[in-house]
């Protein structure tokens, strides 16, 4: 029905999680419930939708907007749309809120996974080409990240792992239709 759609939204900083979360529960949400779902993922966004931007400010909230928009189209139609990108500005997550919620529902998920754990972790390398760098502008190191004031789920934190991050994500989408 009109209305029914969700626009599933991962914010959080490179190596927190995002991805593996998102695809878990994509595949959860695909076996539970009756909506089509669409994972809009990350290394593909970038690379056929917003392929020739970067990681200034500008581009980023380019990125995020472009997502965002693609999202709530996919909820116009009844679908879930899930994306995590890292979305690190506050004020374009508010502009992919209202943009979903003209059309359906909006989940904001933090994924707080602390800077620390990320870059001990480090398993692309590249804190550590941050911390050289080698990568400018690189979110938690040498440029912002926006911690969410309007996070309808936070999962990540006191090191929960992905499996139970991603039961609290699909409780909360599937739970929370009378919400
Ligand atoms: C942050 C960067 C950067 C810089 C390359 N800052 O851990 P990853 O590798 O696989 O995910 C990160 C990804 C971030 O792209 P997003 O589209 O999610 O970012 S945004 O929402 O801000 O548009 C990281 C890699 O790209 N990466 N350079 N400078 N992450």
């Amino acid at each position: 029905a009109p209305g029914d759609g969700v626009v599933v939204l991962f914010t959080g900083l490179s190596g927190s999680g995002k991805s593996t979360i998102a695809r878990q529960v994509t595949r959860r949400l695909r076996a539970e419930s009756s909506q089509r779902v669409t994972l809009l993922d990350g290394d593909e966004v970038r690379a056929m939708l917003s392929s020739g931007l970067g990681f200034s400010r500008a581009d980023r909230e380019l990125n995020v907007r472009r997502i965002g928009w693609v999202a709530a189209q996919i909820s116009a139609n009844g679908g879930i749309a899930i994306c995590a990108p890292i979305a690190p500005y506050a004020s374009i997550r508010a502009e992919v809120r209202e943009m979903a919620e003209r059309v359906g529902r909006f989940v904001l998920v933090h994924v707080a996974t602390p800077l620390e754990e990320c870059e001990a972790r480090d398993r692309k390398g590249l804190y550590a080409k941050a911390r050289a760098g080698e990568i400018t502008e690189f979110t938690g190191i040498s440029d912002p990240y926006d911690e969410p004031l309007d996070a309808d789920v936070v999962v990540g934190a006191d090191g929960q792992d992905a499996a139970s991050a991603a039961d609290a994500v699909v409780a909360h989408v599937t739970g929370a239709a009378d919400a």
